[in-house]
């Protein structure tokens, strides 16, 4: 039983070693939500939200989230006797529309509590087999061609297994091919247009079919499976979709629909574990390969995103960086890092997330917190 009465809601700021531009934005500071939820027992875990400070890749932000835990979501939860972190989900899901991302952080968290209660780690309570996960980056969009070929030679040279640039109109089609010429024949790479194009723009994007990139990561807008399913018919490049999928129908739509042949699962888009579980599992049997995106988590999302990347069906490498390659220092310890072979360790023999939060540091960054109790009855 899970039994939560209380949860702890920080807000901290962390600032990236390099900005990150994507084609709707760019971040150099990161606001960073985490969650520290007790349970009656004493157990007591941290979680992440991974909304972001502005509403560019979804609807929701960090403000958003934190109302919605407050308001609906925590209320849901204290000051009672949850069966599972699955049942979790189903409470949490009940009638509030959206708001995948703070969801995800609340029933994320009982999964962390459920294991340590079970004195099992993450990726055991999942079923995750792996002890080691392939790594790739994602490299955001650079001031011009050589800088990023400078960028991608060093991430080549570091050891990540799979190479993912970001694209956006007037910067895609000449800095792939700079990459791709740069790097060794067979070296994975993709590229990400985070919804930047349309489909007018197809004939331009099947230049990109020349590079044997792995994946085109979601060139269309968030809503658009039919226009996906119509540019992955005049594409060779497979189409993987990140945004779209924000719940198992809409997986199924894609397959149906033949809008992309790959799915990247972030477990803060769709909600949580429940469903990045179920989506994981509907693509092993379609046949769809899935690997697990990231947000620019801190270690404690990470420790999320590493343990669902140990799930048999993520057959291609993750973006789970290690710390170093996002912060001066991270919020946990040990920080996460990466082998020369770009793998990273699946902390299974520990409980639950499986890497200590760095409480005084955690306090110096804090710039709000706030304490949600159980109403009293
Ligand atoms: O589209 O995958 C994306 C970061 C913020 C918002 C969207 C995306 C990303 C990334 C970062 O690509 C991947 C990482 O965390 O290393
Ligand atoms: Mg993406």
């Amino acid at each position: 039983m899970i039994h939560l009465d209380r949860i702890t809601l920080r807000e901290i700021r962390l600032k990236l070693r390099e900005p990150f531009r994507i084609s709707s934005g760019v971040v150099d500071e990161r606001r960073i939500l985490l969650l520290e939820l007790h349970d009656a027992s004493g157990v007591r875990e941290w979680s992440e939200c991974v909304a972001g400070d502005h509403p560019n890749y979804s609807s929701e932000t960090i403000d958003t989230a934190w109302l919605a835990i407050r308001e609906w979501l925590a209320p849901r939860l204290l000051g009672k006797a949850v069966s599972t972190a699955e049942a979790a989900h189903d409470i949490l899901d009940r009638h509030i529309c959206g708001h995948n991302m703070a969801k995800a952080a609340v029933e994320m968290g009982c999964w962390a509590v459920a294991a340590r209660l079970a004195d099992r780690s993450l990726s055991a309570m999942l079923g995750g087999l792996r002890d080691r996960v392939a790594t790739g980056i994602s490299i955001g969009i650079q001031r011009d061609p050589y800088a990023l070929v400078e960028r991608a030679q060093r991430a080549f040279a570091d050891g990540y297994r799979k190479i993912k640039v970001k694209i956006q109109p007037g910067q895609d089609v000449d800095y792939v091919a700079a990459v791709r010429a740069a790097l060794p024949d067979g070296t994975d790479l993709m590229a990400d247009a985070n919804s930047a194009y349309t489909l007018a723009d197809a004939d331009h994007l099947s230049k990109l079919d020349a590079f044997g990139l792995i994946m085109i990561e979601q060139p269309l807008g968030r809503d658009d499976l039919l226009r996906h399913a119509e540019l992955q018919r005049r594409l060779k490049t497979p189409i993987c979709l990140d945004e779209s999928i924000t719940d198992v129908a809409r997986c199924e739509d894609m397959i149906a629909l033949r809008s992309g042949r790959i799915v990247n699962i972030k477990p803060g888009r769709v909600g949580g574990y429940t469903v990045a579980k179920q989506i994981h599992d509907l693509c092993a049997q379609a046949h769809i390969p899935v690997w697990c995106g990231g947000m620019l988590e801190s270690g404690v999302g990470r420790a999320y995103n590493v343990a669902l990347a140990s799930l048999p069906n993520f057959t291609l490498p993750g973006d789970l960086s290690p710390s170093a390659r996002y912060w001066q220092q991270d919020v946990v310890q040990p920080e996460w890092t990466m082998d020369a072979n770009g793998m990273v360790a699946v902390p299974r023999d520990e409980p639950g997330i499986g890497v200590a939060v760095d409480r005084e540091r955690v306090e110096a960054l804090t710039v709000r917190s706030e304490e949600l109790r159980a109403p009293r009855s």
